[in-house]
C-alpha cells in the first residue's frame, strides 16, 4: 500500500549547539526503514535579511533561547501533512513547508523547523537509496551527471574576534586557506600545522590561548594588523610559504562589518578596540572610503586572498566599490549581504557587487533554495563558499553540500572543538571513498584570479527548476 520512500513519520526534538544553547533537531522515518536525522545551526552575527529563527522568548528557559516552538511546529503542524508523502520530492516538500508558513521570512513555522525537516527527509531519501549524502543530492537533486567531485578548499578560522570572542578584536574572522594542498587531507594537514604553530607563537608571546566559539584563538590583540602578522609568521614557522600565489597557504577574512557599522554617523566603528583604549574615539570610526582604504591597504600587505562582509549589509554601492577597487586580487564575499537568498543574489549580479555568495542553509531555510543560490552563484561565474554558522552541532551535511555541487569552497572552523573537526573529518572520509574521482582544485576554486577570457560583465541567469522540474515559487 504504501511506496517505499513515502515518508512514515517526522519527529523532531530540541537539542543542543555548541554554545549551549537549544537547537531543533528531526529525524525523519520512511517506511522502507530509512532514517534522516538533522540538526539546525545557528548565528551570532546574523544578517537582517534572514529568514526568522524561532526561539520561544520565554525568559524561564534557556534564557529565552528555547525552540519549543519550532518543535511543536513539526510535531503538530508539518508532520501530519508530510506523512505519506514521497521523500524524494524534495522541491515538493520544501514548497509544500513554505506554503504552510506562508511567508516570505518563514516566521511563521520558523526557517529553524523548515530547515529541520528539509534536510533530515534529504538524508532519509539518500539512506533509502543507500547512497551518500554528496551522491544523493548531485546526482538525484541536481542532475549533475560528471563523476569528478570538487573536493573544497577551506577557510579555517584560526582567530576568532568580532561577536565571537570575548577579546579586542573588532574583526570578526581571521582564517587559513591552504590553497597549495593537493587534496583535501593534505589541507587538514596543512591547517593543522600552522593553526599548532600560532598557539606555540601565541605562548611564546604570553598571550592568551583560549578559543572563541569557532574553535580559533581569542587573544587580545591590538588590530587586524597584529593579528595578520602573526598569522604570516605561523605559517612560515610551519615550513609553508604565506602567499596568494600558487602552492602557499593563503589568508581569508571575514570583517562582519555589519556589526561595526553605525547607522547614525555612516561611519564604522571599531568598539572592542576603543573599549579597550587602543583607539581613541576618532580613530576608532571610519567611514565606507576609509574601510575600503583600509582593506585595500591590507591585501597589499598580506597575502589576503578573501575578503567576507568588508562592508555593510545594504551597502551595495560600497561592495560594488570594494570590488572595483581589489576585485581581481581578492575574492570579494557577500554573507549578510544576501543570506544565501536567491533574491539578494541576483541584486548582487546586477550590481557586480562580488565575487562569492556565502551560503549557510539556515539563512534560507530549505535545502531547496540552498541548492538555488550555490547554483545561481556558480552558473554566473562566481564562487559559493558553504559555510557553518558560530554556534554548529555535529551535523555534517554542509560538507556533502560542498562536494555535491563542486562548491570549491568551505568555511567550517578552526582546528579545535568537534562540532568544526567533524565536517573536516567527513570530507576527509568523503575523499577517501571516491579515490580517484575526488580532485582537489587549490588556487583555481578561485573564480575572481581564474578568469575565462570571454566573461566581462556576467549575464544573470534565470534561476533554474533544478529538482525534479518543479521550481519553488
Ligand atoms: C559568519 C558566521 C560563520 P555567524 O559571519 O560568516 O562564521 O558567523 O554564524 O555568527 O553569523
Ligand atoms: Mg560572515
Amino acid at each position: 500500500m504504501f511506496g517505499k520512500r513515502k515518508i512514515k513519520d517526522v519527529y523532531a526534538y530540541e537539542a543542543i549547539d555548541s554554545r549551549g544553547y537549544p537547537t531543533v533537531a528531526c529525524k525523519v522515518v520512511l517506511w522502507n526503514g530509512a532514517v534522516g536525522k538533522a540538526m539546525v545551526p545557528s548565528g551570532a552575527s546574523t544578517g537582517i535579511k534572514e529568514a526568522l529563527e524561532l526561539r520561544d522568548g520565554d525568559k524561564r528557559r534557556f534564557n529565552g533561547k528555547g525552540v519549543l516552538k519550532a518543535v511543536d511546529n513539526i510535531n503538530r503542524i508539518i508532520r501530519p501533512h508530510l506523512i505519506g508523502k514521497n521523500a524524494t520530492k524534495q522541491s515538493y516538500i520544501d514548497s509544500f513547508m513554505m506554503k504552510i508558513d506562508g511567508t516570505e521570512t518563514k516566521s511563521v513555522l520558523g526557517a529553524n523547523a523548515i530547515l529541520a525537516v528539509s534536510l533530515a527527509v534529504c538524508k532519509a531519501a539518500a539512506n533509502s537509496y543507500k547512497i551518500p549524502l554528496y551522491k544523493y543530492i548531485r546526482k538525484n537533486l541536481c542532475h549533475i551527471s560528471s563523476d569528478a567531485y570538487k573536493m573544497p578548499v577551506p577557510m579555517l578560522n584560526v582567530i576568532n574576534g568580532g561577536a565571537h570572542a570575548d577579546n579586542t578584536i573588532d574583526f570578526q574572522e581571521f582564517m587559513f586557506m591552504p590553497i597549495g594542498a593537493k587534496k583535501i587531507k593534505q589541507a587538514v594537514q596543512i591547517a593543522s600545522e600552522c593553526f599548532q604553530s600560532l598557539q606555540t607563537l601565541l605562548k611564546a608571546r604570553g598571550l592568551n590561548t583560549n578559543k572563541g566559539d569557532e574553535g580559533g584563538f581569542a587573544p587580545n590583540l591590538k588590530n587586524a594588523e597584529e593579528a595578520l602578522d602573526i598569522m604570516v609568521e605561523a605559517i612560515k614557522n610551519a615550513h609553508y610559504n604565506p602567499t596568494t600565489n600558487e602552492g602557499g597557504v593563503a589568508i581569508a577574512l571575514d570583517v562582519a562589518a555589519s556589526e561595526l557599522y553605525d547607522e547614525k554617523t555612516k561611519t564604522y566603528c571599531f568598539k572592542k578596540a576603543l573599549a579597550a583604549k587602543i583607539l581613541n574615539e576618532t580613530d576608532a570610526h571610519k567611514t565606507t572610503e576609509q574601510m575600503i582604504e583600509y582593506l585595500n591597504h591590507l591585501s597589499k600587505k598580506y597575502p589576503i586572498i578573501s575578503i567576507e562582509d568588508g562592508l555593510d549589509e545594504n551597502d551595495w554601492e560600497g561592495f560594488n566599490k570594494l570590488k572595483q577597487t581589489i576585485g581581481t586580487k581578492v575574492q570579494i564575499v557577500g554573507d549578510d549581504l544576501f543570506c544565501t537568498n536567491p533574491k539578494y543574489i541576483k541584486t548582487g549580479i546586477e550590481k557586480n557587487a562580488a565575487s562569492a555568495v556565502l551560503i549557510k542553509p539556515n539563512q534560507i531555510g530549505t535545502l531547496s533554495e540552498t541548492i538555488q543560490s550555490i547554483q545561481l552563484a556558480l552558473n554566473n561565474n562566481w564562487c559559493a563558499v558553504i559555510s557553518h554558522r558560530s554556534g554548529e552541532t555535529e551535523d555534517t551535511t554542509i560538507a556533502d553540500l560542498a562536494v555535491a555541487l563542486d562548491a570549491g569552497q568551505i568555511k567550517t572552523g578552526s582546528m579545535s572543538r568537534s562540532e568544526r573537526i567533524a565536517k573536516y573529518n567527513r570530507l576527509i572520509e568523503i575523499e577517501d571513498e571516491l579515490g580517484i574521482h575526488a580532485y582537489y582544485d587549490g588556487l583555481k576554486s578561485f573564480k575572481h584570479i581564474v578568469k575565462p577570457a570571454n566573461v566581462n560583465k556576467p549575464s544573470i541567469a534565470t534561476i533554474k527548476p533544478t529538482i525534479n522540474n518543479e521550481q519553488i515559487k
